[in-house]
C-alpha cells in the first residue's frame, strides 16, 4: 500500500503494478505552456534516481510505461485544483480540470514511487514500481499556508526556493514571508532604499541581515508561481517598525531615529500614527509591493501594538485599509485588525485571541486559521528542545500539531468564514537551514494534511504510520527533521 502525505479524499490500489521504464514518455493531451512546464518538473523530479530521459510531447500514450498528463476542463465536481490518477499496467494517466490540479497529480505520482525515487544521486538497482489503482481528489481547504518569518533572521533566495519546493510536494499554495520587523527590513524599497540598506543590515543577536533586492524577490515569486503557490508579502505596522523607525528620522514621532534593534522583545515600537509623511511613506511601499505581487493579497500585519492607542490602532487600520485597496489587492491583518471596520474582502489572521477574531467574522469577514498553541513552528516540540520559544505555555509535538480542526478549534466561528489554515515559523531562534528544518519537519507535512484532507479521512494513530515512512522521504531529500519519540521511524 502507497503512503501519500497529505491523504487523498478518495484512493483504491490493488496488486498488479504499473513499471516505469527507461523509455517511458511524458505525453500531454495539449500544447499549452503550463502543462508542458508542469511535465518538465515532473521529469526534473524523477530523472536524478532514475536517469530516465522522460521526454515530453503532445499526443497520444502510444509505448508501455508512458506517463499521460490531461488537462481535460469537463469535471465540475473536482474544483479548481482537484485531479484523478488513475495507474494501468500500461500507463499512469492524470488528469484535472485545471493545471493546479495537474500539478498536484503529479506531486502525488511522485510519493507513489518507491521511497528510492527521492534520493539525488543514480539508483542503478532499483525498479521504478508502482500499485496499479485510482485516486480522486481534492483539498478540503482553498487556503494552505505558510509563513516564514524572515524578518527576525534572513533567509535568502535559495533557502526559499527549497522551501517551496517542499511547500509544492506537500500540496501547500501559499507562501506569507512576514517581511518587516523590529529586527530587520528584508526587501528593497526603492523610493525609501534606507529601509533595506540600513535598516536590513542586522538581524536577531547581531547576527548577519540582509534582504531582497525587488529581482530577487521577482524571482522569488516566479519559482514559487511555476510551483503553484501564491506568496503573501507583510510589511507589518504600525508596531513591528523599529527597522524602519531607525532607517529615517523623519518615521518617528520626535524626528529622532532610534538604534537597530536586536534583542527579541516585542510590542515597544510604533509609526507616528498622527504625521502625514507616515501615509506618503505608506503608499509608497504598499504601492512598490502591490507593483511585485501578481496574488491579490497583501498583508499589513497589524499585530501587537502595544504601544500605540486603541483609538489610534482603529484609525490607522481603517486609514491603511483605503491604502491597500485602492491599489486593487484585499488587505489581510492580524486578528487584532477584528476590533476595525473592516470592509467585505478584508481576511483576519486568527492567531490567539477568540474574541478579536470573532469581530472579524461577525462583520462577515474570512479568517486564516494559525493558531499560536498549535501551528507555530517556532514553539518547542517538548521541554528538552533547544530552539524555540515556548510563551504559549505548551509544547507542539506532532500529535499536538496534527491532532486538531479548524473548523471546530473555536466555538461559534461561521464554517464558511474559515478560508483555510496557515502555519507559521517566526524566526527569533532560529538562524541555519537546519534549523528551518527541524522546526519546520516534521510538523509541517501535518498542517499540509489538515489543510488537503477531509476531517473524517484524518486519524493520528493512522497518520504515524504514514509518517513513519514519509520520513524516509524526507531523509532522502536531505531534510534534517526533528525524529519524534512519538513515531516509529522506519
Ligand atoms: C507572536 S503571532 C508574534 C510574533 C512573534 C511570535 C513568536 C504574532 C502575530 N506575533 O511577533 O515572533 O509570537 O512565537
Amino acid at each position: 500500500m502507497p503512503t501519500l502525505i497529505p491523504q487523498p479524499s478518495q484512493a483504491n490500489f490493488h496488486e498488479t503494478v504499473f513499471n516505469l521504464l527507461p523509455t517511458a514518455e511524458i505525453v500531454l493531451n495539449t500544447t499549452e505552456s503550463e502543462v508542458f512546464n508542469i511535465a518538465a518538473l515532473l521529469a526534473a523530479a524523477l530523472r536524478p534516481a532514475t536517469r530516465f530521459e522522460l521526454p515530453i510531447r503532445a499526443g497520444k500514450a502510444s509505448q508501455a510505461g508512458d506517463i499521460a498528463l490531461m488537462l481535460e476542463g469537463n469535471d465540475p465536481q473536482l474544483g479548481a485544483e482537484g485531479y484523478t490518477l488513475e495507474i494501468s499496467p500500461e500507463k499512469a494517466t492524470l488528469r484535472a480540470p485545471t493545471a493546479a490540479g495537474l500539478f498536484y497529480a503529479t506531486q502525488t505520482l511522485r510519493q507513489l514511487f518507491p521511497i528510492a525515487i527521492d534520493c539525488k544521486d543514480e539508483q542503478p538497482n532499483q525498479t521504478w514500481q508502482i500499485a496499479c489503482g485510482q485516486v480522486r481528489d481534492q483539498p478540503n481547504y482553498a487556503w494552505r499556508g505558510m509563513m516564514l518569518d524572515v524578518a527576525r533572521h534572513f533567509f535568502g533566495v535559495d533557502a526559499l526556493k527549497h522551501l517551496i519546493d517542499l511547500l509544492a510536494y506537500h500540496k501547500i499554495n501559499t507562501l506569507h514571508l512576514h517581511l518587516t520587523d523590529d529586527q530587520g527590513w528584508r526587501i528593497m524599497i526603492e523610493s525609501w532604499p534606507w529601509l533595506a540598506l540600513h535598516g536590513g543590515s542586522t538581524a536577531t543577536n547581531g547576527d548577519p541581515g540582509g534582504y531582497y533586492t525587488q529581482a530577487d524577490y521577482r524571482a522569488i515569486v516566479a519559482y514559487a508561481q511555476e510551483r503553484y503557490i501564491t506568496v503573501v508579502p507583510e510589511i507589518d505596522m504600525p508596531g513591528h517598525t523599529n527597522a524602519a523607525l531607525a532607517s529615517y528620522d523623519e518615521l518617528n514621532e520626535n524626528g529622532l531615529a532610534p538604534n537597530l534593534y536586536t534583542g527579541i522583545k516585542v510590542g515597544f515600537s510604533s509609526l507616528a500614527i498622527h504625521k502625514a509623511i507616515t501615509y506618503q511613506f505608506i503608499e509608497d511601499v504598499v504601492r512598490e509591493i502591490a507593483a511585485l505581487t501578481p496574488g491579490k493579497y497583501l498583508h499589513i500585519g497589524g499585530d501587537e501594538t502595544h504601544s500605540t492607542s486603541e483609538t489610534d490602532y482603529i484609525t490607522f487600520i481603517e486609514r491603511i485599509q483605503e491604502i491597500v485597496t485602492k491599489t486593487g489587492k484585499q488587505m489581510i491583518g492580524w486578528e487584532e485588525i477584528g476590533k476595525t471596520h473592516l470592509k467585505p474582502g478584508t481576511v483576519a489572521q486568527f492567531w490567539w485571541n477568540r474574541k478579536v477574531i470573532t469581530q472579524a467574522t461577525d462583520q462577515g469577514n474570512s479568517i486564516i486559521m494559525s493558531p499560536a498553541n498549535k501551528a507555530y513552528m517556532d514553539i518547542k516540540y517538548h521541554e528538552m528542545t533547544t530552539l524555540g520559544l515556548a510563551w504559549t505555555k505548551s509544547y507542539t509535538e506532532i500529535k499536538d500539531a496534527y491532532e486538531w480542526d479548524p473548523a471546530s478549534l473555536i466555538d461559534g466561528l461561521p464554517a464558511e468564514s474559515i478560508l483555510g489554515i496557515e502555519s507559521a515559523l517566526w524566526t527569533e531562534t532560529i538562524f541555519t537551514q537546519g534549523n528551518l528544518d527541524f522546526m519546520a519537519f516534521p510538523r509541517l507535512c501535518g498542517y499540509a494534511e489538515i489543510g488537503w484532507t477531509p476531517p473524517e479521512k484524518r486519524n493520528w494513530d493512522e497518520y504515524r504510520g504514514r509518517l513513519a515512512k514519509h520520513g524516509q522521504r524526507l531523509q532522502k531529500m536531505g531534510i534534517q527533521f526533528y525524529h519524534s519519540s512519538q513515531i516509529d521511524w522506519e
